[in-house]
């Protein structure tokens, strides 16, 4: 493959990374069966290259989306990398995603290409179509599926599509802090400048370790969300780092793969899971280099366990679709803060370099150390704005060009960044996240409620998790369960509270407002 010098396209620096042999081994896996599977960065080029020139023989129009909602697997992976090396936009899917979602996202999106489950062809293709999609391929788990049949057939080399630092490489739908899901739209410059940060802060290396080549990376995220398919590949692939691939996180699965591995990332629920494992100690990590925490708060209790049962420190970090990362605990001496290295239990660290953070009150003024204000960010990873929605773009950045993240925290003296709260009104469960106004409108729905709330109450294993209050109308007559199990035909399971009340009220402040506050007060102890 020619490398022109100037092309942007995040595919030209991930494949320039690949080590010089291209026959070692990427990745390592087992198949569904459980046999195992190995790809060496070769099969990554070719497989990529095919599927990359299967979507050029589509002939799409420039700045197409490409929808995806498959189970895990290496080559959902690769389906990734070819959109990109196609020049086309990648628009991942929680597979948990039901029709009324799914008909969402695939109307607001408006996607060239979908591809889906082969079990799933038959709904996911209708909604597809409707939406006036023209082509609709399949991706098994288990490498069958149309995708794979008909790129068998294209060539294995493939030139990356020229792209400039500024165009879009990805959508990414998140609740952000008010209405329906948006496409966070992300660049090619975004993407890279991110990868490359997190590269050198976390102190990837390309020699050393458990086989003489440098990092490890033990990959058990889901790859539709920035942690898995982000943070997580990119890092991996722009230090030409082996990943060990599990489908799916399973604790035993993670704790076998640590003596071959160095580093692993996970969202806090992961680490309360590895904690219960009694294999979990100094000598079945002794292998590990860096164990890297996120997308939902780390408890202190956590980090503490950990590195009492494991001698490592969790290096946690703090970042949103939006963004990619925004901050970090160092992970070496940090010059910028005077050569502080401490990872701090209950902070995310420090901005990462080229991240402008600042904390200001409900009027935008920026406040002293320590005070506690809305978290504003600026810097080369924070995104292009929502897809198709110039206005709501508009209104989450400030007048001067900082985006508004919804979070709320403060910077210590050291310039340790804390997360304390959420402006947004949010539930952030196992690292997914759950947007109350949503729950409640298909709550609101159903003929005999009058009303409803959903409020993010503790939980020991997801961190937070929904809990439901709801009212019936005048007369009518309700039942919790019932609810409930309306809820999960309509609703990705993950979205569903875990308990739902029904009432005769909801409290209120003297404006009419729910006050959620009291509700969340009086449920919190319903799972601790
Ligand atoms: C599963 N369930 C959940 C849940 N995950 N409930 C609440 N919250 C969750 N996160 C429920 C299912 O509905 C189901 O209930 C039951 O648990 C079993 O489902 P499962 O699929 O078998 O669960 P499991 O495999 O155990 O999944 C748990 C998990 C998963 C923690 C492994 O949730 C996960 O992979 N989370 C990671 C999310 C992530 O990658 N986030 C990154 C976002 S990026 P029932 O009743 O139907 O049986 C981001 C930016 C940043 O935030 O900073 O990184
Ligand atoms: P998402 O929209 O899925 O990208 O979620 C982003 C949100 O996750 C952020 O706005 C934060 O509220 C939260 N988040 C991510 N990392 C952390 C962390 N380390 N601590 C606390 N909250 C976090």
């Amino acid at each position: 493959m020619k490398q022109p010098s100037n092309n942007a396209n995040l595919f030209c620096a991930l494949r320039a990374a690949f080590p010089p042999d291209l026959d070692q081994t990427a990745v390592e896996t087992t198949s569904p069966q459980g046999e195992p599977l190995l790809y060496t960065w070769r099969d990554l080029d070719h497989a990529s290259a095919r599927i990359a020139n299967l979507l050029a023989s589509l002939k799409l129009p420039a700045g197409s989306r490409v929808a995806v909602q498959v189970e895990k697997s290496v080559e959902a992976m690769l389906l990734y990398l070819a959109t990109l090396r196609a020049g086309y936009v990648f628009l991942p899917l929680n597979t948990a995603y039901q029709s009324g979602e799914m008909e969402y996202f695939v109307g607001n999106a408006e996607p060239a290409v979908v591809v889906c489950t082969p079990g799933n062809f038959g709904w996911v293709s209708k909604i597809a179509f409707k939406a006036g999609t023209q082509h609709v391929f399949t991706l098994g788990d288990d490498r069958t599926g149309s995708l794979l049949d008909r790129a068998a057939h294209q060539a294995d080399d493939h030139q990356p599509v020229d792209k400039a630092g500024d165009d879009l490489a990805a959508i990414l739908y998140t609740s952000g802090t008010t209405g329906r899901s948006k496409g966070a739209m992300l660049t090619h410059g975004n993407l890279l400048s991110n990868a490359v940060t997190l590269k050198d802060y976390w102190g990837w290396t390309a020699t050393g370790g458990p086989d003489g080549r440098g990092d490890v990376l033990i990959h058990e995220l889901p790859i539709f969300h920035v942690h898995g398919l982000f943070v997580a590949i990119h890092a991996a692939l722009l230090n030409g780092s082996k990943m060990i691939w599990l489908a799916k996180f399973d604790p035993k699965a993670v704790l076998a793969a640590m003596p071959r591995a160095t580093v692993f990332m996970g969202v806090p629920t992961l680490y309360v899971r590895l904690l219960a494992e009694p294999g979990l100690n100094k000598d079945a990590t002794k292998n590990m280099r860096l164990f890297i925490a996120g997308s939902a708060p780390l408890l202190i209790e956590t980090f503490n366990a950990w590195r009492e049962r494991t001698g490592h420190t969790i290096l946690e970090r703090y970042g949103m679709s939006e963004t990619i990362m925004l901050t970090s605990n160092p992970y070496g001496a940090d010059a910028r803060y005077g050569g502080q290295s401490e990872r701090r239990g209950g902070t995310v660290g420090f901005p990462l370099p080229g991240v402008g953070l600042r904390v200001v009150d409900d009027a935008g003024k920026a406040l002293p150390v320590g005070e506690i204000g809305n978290i504003q960010v600026q810097g080369p990873s924070v995104f292009k704005g929502y897809w198709r929605m110039p206005e709501k773009t508009k209104e989450e950045f400030s007048a001067d060009g900082w985006f508004k993240t919804g979070d709320v925290g403060k910077v210590d003296e050291r310039g340790y960044v804390s997360i304390v709260g959420r402006s947004k009104d949010l539930i952030i469960s196992g690292g997914y996240n759950v947007y109350p106004a949503e729950i409640e409108s298909a709550i609101n729905d159903m003929p005999d409620v009058a009303e409803s709330a959903v409020v993010g109450v503790p939980h020991p294993d997801f961190g937070e998790v929904g809990v439901a209050v709801v009212i019936a109308k005048p007369g009518a007559k309700l039942d919790g369960e019932t609810i409930l199990a309306q809820l999960k035909s309509q609703l990705a399971n993950f979205k569903i509270p875990k308990r739902c009340f029904v009432a005769t009220e909801l409290p209120r402040n003297t404006m009419g407002k729910v006050q959620k506050n009291l509700l969340r007060e009086q449920h919190k102890g319903l799972f601790v």
